[in-house]
């Protein structure tokens, strides 16, 4: 099927939010499904945010091929090329599974600890991927069409003025009739902006909702996960030059990121240790 990159992006611009149908093959939800399952049944939540019957796995990018694949899937690097600048980077990633009775999370917007004044561009994109299909029981991800031009104050009125960067369940505003299921087939993806307000569903059926997300954000910005303690350097040494770029082995000109005045794809090369040991001098 072709990918048609333009309508992804007017939508995404439109509307804040845009489905990519056919993200993984069959193939790949096989192989996503795989390399979760020994991970799977021992984590969950730790708060409400998390979700106290939702079990997250993070890193998950360095959780087995499939998910380096998906990470760097040339049509979704197509599309968010178009918001954020060259040399973009890996923010979150981890699967998430929602079992049964788990209740709606808070409404919230992914960038939002980035506490920088609304309406404004998306400092990160995020994307949903389902690996179970998201039906309006198991939780598909609720989103709120068009909210991310809203600002601060219109966010304010329907979350309340007291939601901190986790967001508000904000029934009492209201909020139910603005949330919209994204009702969609296993290996559809859901990508949208770091401001548009959603939350996992509430899970009524019977079986657990697997899903996975990946999230990216400008080159400039912190990462939520710090991928340079969390994926091993022997591992991020045998990933493509790419996924080493979204990890961070990178500069964003002309020098953040520098590692004591080189180059941080350096410290990926056999035998390298930090400038401070190899120059390191009695005193
Ligand atoms: O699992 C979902 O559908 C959404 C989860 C989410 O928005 C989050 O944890 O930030």
């Amino acid at each position: 099927m072709s990918f048609d990159v333009e309508a992804h992006e007017a939508r995404l611009r439109r509307d804040g939010y845009t489905v990519i149908a056919d993200f993984l093959s069959a193939e790949q939800i096989g192989a996503a499904r795989a390399a979760l399952t020994p991970h799977l049944g021992a984590h969950l939540g730790r708060n409400p945010f998390e979700g106290h019957e939702t079990e997250r796995v993070y890193t998950l990018v360095a959780r087995g091929k499939v998910f380096e694949d998906v990470t760097e899937e040339p049509r979704l690097l197509s599309l968010l090329d178009r918001f954020l600048q060259p040399g973009y980077l890996l923010t979150a990633s981890q699967a998430i599974c929602i079992y049964p009775g788990e209740k709606a999370q808070a409404v919230h917007f992914d960038d939002g600890f980035y506490r920088q004044p609304r309406p404004r561009p998306a400092i990160s994109l995020s994307v949903i991927c389902a690996i179970d299909a998201f039906t309006a029981q198991n939780g598909a991800t609720d989103v709120i069409s068009g909210s991310h031009t809203w600002s601060g104050a219109e966010v304010d009125s329907l979350l309340g003025s007291n939601a901190d960067g986790v967001g508000s369940t904000g029934t009492e505003r209201g909020i139910e009739k603005h949330l919209r299921p994204m009702v969609m087939p296993a290996g559809a993806a859901i990508v949208f902006q770091g401001t548009l307000l959603h939350r996992g569903g509430a899970n009524r059926s019977d079986a657990p909702r697997l899903a996975f997300t990946n999230q990216y954000c400008e080159p400039w910005a912190r990462t939520q996960e710090n991928f340079y303690l969390g994926v091993p350097r022997a591992w991020a040494a045998r990933m493509s030059p790419r996924l080493q770029s979204l990890l961070g082995y990178n500069i964003w000109p002309p020098f953040m990121g520098q590692v004591t005045a080189s180059h941080p794809l350096k410290s990926l090369q056999p035998g390298w240790q930090p400038p401070v040991v190899t120059q390191a001098r009695d005193v």
